[in-house]
């Protein structure tokens, strides 16, 4: 079967673009082409400063995770360098399945070379020699890119042993999920690699210490290792310089819904969501915007000046995650929306901690008892699902749980959806 089409890029003509830039313009299939594009300089630039210069320039350039939490990768880069146990492991998450991402989708189908750079400069600077890519199973056109660039980079030296004859090894092997949710965040991602069953461990210890095979192990989006590049052609300065001070660089945002031109854009942190609404071409009347995903919250219409980044987000009441804008128009159905959301959490529950396993389903439960108006007294469910939600977000093990209720509260509390 014909995978689908990759995501249009729909962009600003005029703007100077660090992570999208080669996407539609490179011959993804092509390492030369690559090359020709500014491929491996940043690799070059690496081995001519040494490991610990490297993660010197990532820490300076404030670069924050991308995959949702915004943990500083320089931090957890360094953490994962000075660990003496060995050996040392590299785990790119590429398990993107938060509904409504699909950046890494396109970064992998439209310039996939560039991971594999970015993935053996992190690897080079953390003392990994092996690297896992975990790529999401139903993005078949991703794997057959990344595999193809991978197998060139090793024909050409560029992967294997004695990198450019710098003395430097390193590999990397891919492994597929199989459409868990759950098996994206790291340490369930771990055990799906190790053989086991995708359930997260419990944090401390955490993977920089005790990863993936029980050893230091750095684990990174995909969108992440990819700043990292620009991190290097540039400098750590310049690329602090983008953005506002504690939400450094570039940003890509996958917005979908009620408008025009849906895709993948980028943009400088800062920017505000009626910036990258206008972009994008809202459709029909707004009634409110999906920040997040599943896990994230509701911005209204009077609320578009809440400029994109991680503080700000969570200063408006939600939060940035991995870069999901949804439009919704006043057409969407929110009781179905959310008993859709709350489906999802009650699927890919992986079971094993109470408040998650039975939160997810009495949360669904009275969710449809208020969209069929089934239930006696729409208010003593609304109270109920404050209390399972709060026993979620205490209690459980990891961020699925901790999250599950976010969006309901926050179209109870922010859009008076049941009123
Ligand atoms: C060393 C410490 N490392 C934390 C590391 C930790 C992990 C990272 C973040 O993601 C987000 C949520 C949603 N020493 C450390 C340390 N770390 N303290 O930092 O850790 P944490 O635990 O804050 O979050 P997390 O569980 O990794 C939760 C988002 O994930 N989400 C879904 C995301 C989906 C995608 C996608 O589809 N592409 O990204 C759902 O919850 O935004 O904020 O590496 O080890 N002291
Ligand atoms: Fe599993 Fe949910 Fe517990 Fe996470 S919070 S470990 S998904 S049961």
């Amino acid at each position: 079967e014909e995978p689908p089409a990759t995501l249009a890029v729909p962009q600003a003509p005029d703007q100077d673009l660090l992570l999208l830039g080669r996407i539609g313009t490179v011959d993804p299939t092509d390492l030369d082409d690559y090359r020709a594009h500014g491929g491996y300089t940043a690799l070059r630039r690496a081995f001519a400063l040494g490991p610990a210069a490297v993660i010197r320039e990532v820490t300076d350039s404030g670069l924050l995770g991308r995959g949702g939490a915004a943990f500083p990768t320089g931090r957890k880069w360094q953490a994962t360098a000075s660990q003496p146990d060995q050996p040392h492991h590299l785990v790119c998450n590429a398990d993107e399945s938060e509904p409504g991402t699909f950046k890494d989708r396109v970064l992998m189908e439209g310039d996939p070379f560039a991971l594999v750079e970015a993935m053996t400069i992190a690897a080079y600077a953390t003392g990994a020699r092996h690297g896992y890519l975990y790529l999401r199973g139903e993005y078949p056109r991703a794997l057959e890119r990344m595999e193809h660039a991978i197998t060139q980079a090793r024909a050409r030296g560029l992967l294997g042993d004695d990198i450019l004859g710098q003395g430097f090894s390193f590999d990397i092997e891919i492994r597929r999920g199989a459409g868990a949710y759950i098996c994206g965040e790291e340490t369930a991602l771990f055990n799906s690699i190790e053989g086991h069953r995708g359930e997260p461990r419990s944090k401390p210890p955490f993977p920089v210490e005790k990863g993936l095979f029980g050893k230091p192990t750095v684990a990174n989006n995909v969108e992440t290792l990819v700043n990292v590049l620009p991190v290097l052609t540039m400098g750590a300065q310049a690329y602090a310089a983008i953005g506002t001070r504690t939400s450094t660089g570039p940003k890509l945002f996958c917005v979908s819904g009620s408008v025009d031109r849906p895709g993948v854009y980028e943009l400088p942190f800062g920017a505000t969501l009626g910036e990258l609404l206008d972009l994008a071409g809202v459709r029909g009347d707004l009634r409110a915007v999906l920040l997040g995903g599943a896990a994230g919250g509701f911005v209204r219409p009077d609320e578009l000046d809440v400029p994109l980044t991680f503080e700000g987000t969570r200063a408006a009441g939600t939060t940035l995650g991995s870069g999901v804008v949804m439009a919704l128009d006043g057409t969407v159905p929110l009781p179905r929306l959310l008993l859709r959301i709350a489906e999802f959490f009650r699927d890919e529950s992986c079971g094993q901690c109470v408040p998650c396993r039975v939160g997810t389903v009495r949360q669904e439960e009275a969710l449809h008892r208020i969209a069929e108006r089934t239930g006696a007294d729409a208010a003593a469910d609304i109270a109920l699902l404050r209390e399972v939600g709060r026993a979620m977000r205490d209690a459980s093990i990891c961020g699925l749980g901790q999250t599950a209720w976010n969006a309901v509260e926050s179209a109870i509390d922010r859009l008076g959806a049941y009123e």
